[in-house]
């Protein structure tokens, strides 16, 4: 097999171009850290050529070392400074054609949000939390958003985080090809030693691109309590006033009382019709006075810096980035936008992990509580 490619590659037959087996990555680095951009090429006898920005790359000496290892094309950059930021291109040639690839170096920004720490007395201020109104024994939220977002793994997170061990009741998915969570499902926190906490989180179909997915005159109803838990979503169909499931009556501790729209930081840019579904959703529960928030998923999958440590979020451009584009697609303030990390594959429990979500959770129980309040008073007015 060998002789026959090496005839075919001798009279040109077979014309060996160069492919990429793997690519660049990007890198986000603190200032003064080595930088090491790196990939492998199908073929070792291959033209690389450099550039950054556009334009070819001046090798300084004692900064810029460029390297061939077989069939690996390596940069290292030494102590990257303020001008080593923007893109990298490598094109690898050879006479039959060239390829290029590209990736981005940029720092590491300011602590901008502090990194939450204070796990422990997070965890009994929500352990402890009592509700401002007798009748609302227990905050909701809804969860929702694209299909694969994370939505059930959030609440296994935050399951886990109280029950202290690993939690996964809330079934997540392992593809994301259509929604793995089907009915309108209530989770709560916390167990008969552990104490139940005052909260209860629904899990709901994802929504999809097109017709798919959870309708949203569906999610419309929930909020406004609607929907009993148990429901079986139709895509094609919202629920109707003659299901079982319908509540025409629905008091105060029937509905939703904050609503989470979840996004997976590093899928953002696959969102175009689902963001308008949110959208109207959003329009909606703005309408009824529901707080919404959004939290971030997936930052890992979309941050070398913060997969590498979690603890470093808020100094990652790239996340800032993300929920400034999240924040401008949504419309909704940044200071609603919480970036969070699910539990997936790990098999212990993360410090950084529960903090960030601890956060987030403080602050939507406060704004959920502050609507059950208005709401309340409303009533009173009306009585
Ligand atoms: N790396 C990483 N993976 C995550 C994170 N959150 C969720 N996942 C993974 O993303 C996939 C989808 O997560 P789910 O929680 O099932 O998403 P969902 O929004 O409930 O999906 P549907 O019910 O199908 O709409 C699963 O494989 C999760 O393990 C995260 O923060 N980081
Ligand atoms: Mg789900």
């Amino acid at each position: 097999m060998e002789l026959l490619w090496k005839i075919g590659y001798t009279v040109g037959l077979c014309a060996p171009k160069p492919e990429f087996i793997t690519v660049l990555a990007d890198k986000e680095v603190e200032k003064g850290e080595n930088v090491i951009l790196y990939c492998e090429a199908n073929l070792k006898e291959l033209t690389a050529v450099w550039e950054k920005d556009g334009e070819r790359l001046s090798c300084v000496q004692g900064k810029h070392k460029l390297d061939q290892k077989v069939c690996l094309f390596v940069l290292e950059i030494n102590k990257a400074q303020e001008g080593d930021e923007g893109k990298y291109t490598l094109t690898l040639k050879n006479k039959w054609g060239s390829k290029s690839c590209s990736a981005t170096v940029t720092f590491a920004i300011k602590e901008w949000r502090n990194m939450p720490k204070n796990q422990s007395k997070m965890v009994t201020t929500l352990k402890h939390y009592k509700t401002c109104n007798d009748d609302v024994s227990e905050l909701r939220f809804l969860l929702h958003g694209q299909i694969g977002a994370g939505k059930s793994s959030i609440i296994n997170t935050i399951k886990s985080i109280f029950e202290n061990r690993q939690f996964v009741s809330c079934l997540a998915a392992t593809t994301s090809g259509t929604s793995y969570t089907l009915d309108y499902q209530k989770y709560t926190a916390g167990s008969e030693n552990t104490g139940r906490l005052p909260f209860a989180f629904y899990d709901v179909m994802g929504l999809e691109n097109n017709s798919g997915g959870v309708h949203t005159d569906d999610i419309i109803k929930a909020l406004k309590g609607h929907i009993q838990n148990g429901y079986k979503f139709k895509p094609d169909q919202p629920i109707s006033e003659d299901s079982e499931y319908y509540i025409s009556k629905p008091r105060l501790s029937d509905k939703i009382h904050c609503l989470v729209s979840v996004v997976a930081t590093d899928r953002i840019v696959l969102m175009e019709d689902v963001i308008s579904k949110m959208k109207l959703i959003r329009k909606e529960a703005s309408e009824l006075g529901i707080p919404q928030v959004v939290f971030m998923t997936r930052v890992d999958e979309a941050c070398v810096l913060t997969k590498n440590d979690l603890s470093r979020i808020y100094r990652s451009r790239k996340i800032k980035d993300k929920m400034h584009e999240c924040s401008n697609k949504l419309g909704i303030p940044l200071n609603c936008i919480f970036p969070v990390k699910n539990y997936h594959d790990e098999t212990g429990l993360n410090d950084n992990i529960n903090c960030l979500m601890l956060e987030a959770l403080t602050q939507i129980v406060l704004w959920a509580d502050d609507y059950v309040k208005r709401c309340s008073e409303k009533q009173k007015h009306v009585e």
